[in-house]
């Protein structure tokens, strides 16, 4: 398997409990390396550029409005089979059906505050990543 780039939230819920080093102990301890991060918070714009792809979706506002509530860490991952190896550690996107030792399972409070966030595809996390990171931000 190839080495692999992802592109990760850490979201308002989490930061609000200030728990993104537990969950970057997690990310670590998984074999990915956090080669870029930043705290940042979202503007409206950007939160809705982000979840374009989501926009007919009935959950669209919440989730808007719940990704701008507060500060969030973005970051770049990198590993062998990084998209899917971290999709793994985060574990469901509703907790109820995370797997034990996962992020979500550990963290999420519900479906919409569900902790993190990460890329789906390498087609996902090729357009994610430069939505967020210049390329000089980014130390492999
Ligand atoms: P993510 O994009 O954040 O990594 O999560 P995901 O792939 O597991 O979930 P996705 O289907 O892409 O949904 C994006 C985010 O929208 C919120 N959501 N709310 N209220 C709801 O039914 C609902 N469904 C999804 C979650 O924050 C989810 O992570
Ligand atoms: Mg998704």
């Amino acid at each position: 398997m190839a080495v692999q780039r992802t592109f990760s939230i850490i979201k308002p819920d989490a930061t609000a409990r200030n728990i993104t080093g537990k969950i970057n102990a997690m990310i670590e301890d998984a074999g990915l390396r956090i080669i870029a991060q930043k705290r940042i918070r979202m503007s409206r714009e950007q939160a809705e550029g982000f979840y374009a792809v989501h926009k007919e979706r009935p959950f669209f506002k919440d989730l808007v409005s719940f990704m701008i509530s507060g500060p969030v860490v973005v970051q770049v991952l990198e590993g062998e089979n990084a998209i899917a190896k971290y999709r793994e550690v985060m574990g469901a996107t509703n907790p109820e059906q995370a797997a034990e030792g996962t992020i979500r399972a550990r963290f999420a409070e519900s479906i919409e505050a569900n902790s993190v966030h990460g890329s789906d595809a390498p087609e996902t996390a090729a357009q994610e990543i430069p939505f967020f990171f210049k390329e000089e931000e980014i130390v492999g």
